[in-house]
């Protein structure tokens, strides 16, 4: 009994964060995970993020595992091989996926390179210098914060410290609320940074102030982003959030935060593999901070393959979708034009711009590109966003900003969807 009264008083000497219990899925809600582990083992093309994620779940369909790592691999050597696009936060998330699989990203057999190794360490470090050099002269990354946070989180991983002048400006961009798109914070390119920092954190004694504060900071930050039903940011930055905070001991009603997604995977919101991808690891209460400490040797191969599932057909039944395309911005001469599209219930609003591009191809044409998360639209009526100016494709439904692409998000009846050219 007396030792039990001495606890509450221990636990303030020790600093409550220490002793907090760790927060993961209950046994009942395992199937839930279970079901977005099978969406990621259909995954066909390479994408590091799927591997990691099936890395850092507590079930594993071994030669699945292995063979999405084959894959990997042998893309990274092509992408080098060939010059192909192969951006910094890229070549990071290769490596956190191959050092999840206790293999090292430093020395990938390669024997079609000349130096018969690829390394992907040092393409890494290679990549980051390029981001600082242009946030030195350009006030910003060549891609953005979240890449450069991936790209220092990796690299600490790797034991590669020498990051320093990338931490510096991490730190310094966090001071200067660079890690904003249109205005408002971006929850998960605080919570990597987070992540990035609290790594430089663990490995540097005594730990670094500045890198303390920042920390501190951010985590504040990304705690006031945490909505009443425990969702933080939206449902998408809700796993890399919890990661950030929990890396941090930092108290925020994680199992709340749990039963506020549980509902939306059944509901279908986590559909998307690499949505699944970023959830999965804080559902299974692990972060990315922990792909150094798995043992590969004692993974269970427990985790069946699934089969796939059959698309269900569209209801016949017709709605109006009016969707509206937008340019204020002085790049080009303004428009703004309407159209009332009538299609089929439950189709996406991929679906809604092909009929409209079918109707009027002039003023509802648009090109795509397709990345990890779908595709992501690149034009529309010939105008262009680019990296360069910052510029981009924004999709609100009324005033409200879309949290899904137009390839999963399914307008209802009578939704006015607009897409704006925006600065981010
Ligand atoms: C940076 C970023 C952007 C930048 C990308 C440009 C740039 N140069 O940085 C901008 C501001 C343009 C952007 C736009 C959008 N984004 Co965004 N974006 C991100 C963020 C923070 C990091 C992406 C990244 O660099 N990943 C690392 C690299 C290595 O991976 P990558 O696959 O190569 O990254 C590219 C793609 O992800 C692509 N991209 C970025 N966002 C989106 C969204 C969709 C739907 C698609 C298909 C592709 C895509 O741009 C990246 C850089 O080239 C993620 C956060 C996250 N949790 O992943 C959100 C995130 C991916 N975006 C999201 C959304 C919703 C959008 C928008 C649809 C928002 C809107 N209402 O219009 C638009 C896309 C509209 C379109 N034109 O099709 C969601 C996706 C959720 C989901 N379930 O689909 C995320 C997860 C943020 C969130 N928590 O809501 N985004």
């Amino acid at each position: 009994m007396a030792a039990l009264r001495i606890l509450p008083v221990l636990a303030l000497l020790l600093g409550v964060a220490e002793l907090l219990p760790q927060c993961s899925v209950t046994e009942t809600q395992m199937k839930d995970v279970t079901y977005l582990l099978n969406q990621m083992l259909l995954t066909k093309d390479p994408n590091p993020s799927i591997l990691l994620g099936l890395r850092l779940a507590s079930k594993h369909n071994i030669p699945a595992e292995k063979k999405m790592l084959k894959n990997l691999q042998e893309d990274a050597i092509k992408k080098v091989q060939e010059g192909l696009p192969f951006s910094s936060g890229s070549v990071a998330l290769y490596c956190l996926a191959m050092q999840a699989c206790c293999e090292d990203p430093s020395h990938i057999a390669a024997p079609e390179l000349s130096e018969g190794i690829l390394d992907l360490g040092q393409l890494l470090e290679k990549k980051l210098n390029e981001e600082l050099h242009s946030i030195e002269t350009e006030g910003f990354p060549l891609t953005n914060y979240y890449q450069v946070s991936l790209d220092v989180l990796a690299l600490c991983m790797m034991g590669k410290l020498g990051t320093e002048s990338a931490v510096k400006k991490l730190i310094e961009a966090a001071e200067n609320d660079k890690f904003s798109y249109g205005g408002s914070f971006s929850v998960d390119t605080g919570a990597v940074a987070v992540l990035a920092l609290t790594c430089v954190k663990l490995s540097t004694k005594p730990p670094p102030e500045d890198v303390q504060n920042t920390i501190q900071q951010l985590t504040s930050t990304i705690l006031e982003h945490r909505q009443e039903n425990g969702v933080i940011g939206n449902l998408y930055s809700t796993g890399l959030a919890m990661q950030a905070l929990s890396v941090n001991q930092v108290d925020y009603s994680c199992s709340q935060t749990i039963q506020a997604i549980i509902p939306q995977i059944s509901a279908g919101a986590f559909d998307n593999p690499m949505a699944a991808s970023q959830i999965i690891p804080s559902l299974e209460g692990r972060s990315y901070l922990d792909v150094t400490k798995l043992n590969c040797a004692a993974d269970q191969d427990n985790l069946p393959f699934p089969k796939q599932a059959s698309s269900t057909p569209l209801a016949d039944k017709p709605i109006n979708v009016i969707y509206t395309v937008v340019n204020n911005l002085p790049v080009w001469e303004p428009f703004r034009d309407t159209i009332t599209v009538s299609i089929s219930k439950g189709s996406t609003l991929l679906d809604v711009m092909k009929k409209a591009e079918k109707m009027s191809p002039d003023k509802f044409r648009f090109t795509v590109d397709i990345s990890n998360w779908g595709p992501f639209v690149t034009s529309i009526q010939g105008l262009y966003g680019n990296d360069k100016d910052h510029t981009y494709w924004h999709f609100t439904s009324g005033s409200v900003s879309l949290a899904l692409g137009v390839g999963s998000y399914k307008p209802l009846d009578g939704e006015h969807i607009s897409a704006t050219f925006s600065k981010y």
